[in-house]
């Protein structure tokens, strides 16, 4: 009788706690702040179109390996209790049987083919920019990005890490950043990533976009943000003994407030001419030419 009880006092107890674990990844699916989560399982919920793609190829593939397993570790289990020795103590002689090595054969093929299919239409699906509304040009340094809006008047501005010391409450440790890169939704954005000393990466796994930034060379991506919110990734390319310092914030928010944003930040950093860039170079040389010489005496 107390046994009884006590065994449905712990299977009520387990389903609690189900329901409660459900719950919270459907609370935390539901909050469009994506970054990495606390004893999080799986990939970052998807905000752009690639993302929803490869995050379901993901789960497909998954079923294939899953199913794969099961039938090799059947096999397995099989061979082991129905040839074990006391029920089978003389080894057969067989070496040869066509019809499960021509099997063996074909059906992998067929597998790898059917998931290939599929593989190399996603790859140029992220590969080609489908008419770019917009472009934004990213470089990264040793430390940080770069982030530029070239049909903006050249609009850029540097985006550095935030010290812990200066962390104010509600930011997040090595990933908040100064100035994050502000994006409208429901934009096809072409992502134009460059860098100026060493190989950089940048990653923001909600976006499913991940791409070097290599000196001397103009890499390009695309993004279209299904969701207002806050993203955040990180250089994934070991880069130097700060590249865990150089996180990326992308704040994506509707066109309206991306254009009043836009006007804000124009005047915010008018005068930054610190990128190395060679538009900026030449913009600031521009800038010096009709500056009038200082007087002298
Ligand atoms: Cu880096």
């Amino acid at each position: 009788m107390t046994r009884l009880s006590i065994k449905k006092g712990s299977v009520r107890a387990l389903l609690t706690l189900g329901l409660v674990l459900a719950g919270v990844t459907a609370v935390a699916a539901l909050a469009w702040a994506e970054g990495p989560q606390p004893w999080e399982l799986g990939m970052q919920p998807p905000a752009t179109p690639v993302k929803e793609r490869l995050s379901a190829f993901h789960d497909e593939l998954l079923v294939i390996i899953f199913l794969i397993s099961i039938f090799v570790m059947g096999l397995l289990a099989y061979c082991i209790v129905r040839f074990r020795h006391d029920r089978h103590p003389v080894p057969t002689r067989t070496s040869h049987n066509t019809v499960i090595e021509m099997l063996w054969t074909v059906v992998p093929v067929v597998i790898l083919v059917g998931i290939a299919i599929p593989s190399f239409k996603l790859m140029y699906y992220m590969d080609r920019v489908p008419n770019p509304d917009m472009t934004i040009k990213v470089t990264g340094h040793q430390w940080y990005w770069t982030y530029e809006y070239p049909d903006q008047d050249g609009l850029s501005f540097d985006s550095n890490l935030i010290p812990d010391a200066d962390l104010k409450p509600g930011q997040k440790r090595l990933l908040d950043v100064d100035n994050p890169l502000v994006v409208p939704i429901d934009t096809v954005i072409r992502v134009y990533i460059t860098g100026t000393d060493v190989i950089h990466s940048w990653f923001v796994p909600s976006f499913g976009v991940q791409e070097y930034a290599i000196v001397g060379r103009l890499n390009e991506t695309w993004m279209k943000v299904e969701h207002d919110g806050v993203y955040y990734g990180q250089c994934n390319q070991i880069c130097g003994i700060n590249h865990a310092f150089m996180p990326i914030k992308v704040q994506a928010v509707s066109k309206d407030d991306f254009r009043n944003w836009l006007a804000d930040a124009k005047k915010k950093f008018a005068h930054n001419d610190k990128s190395p860039d060679a538009v900026h170079v030449a913009a600031s040389a521009a800038a010096d030419a009709i500056r009038p010489a200082p007087a002298s005496n």
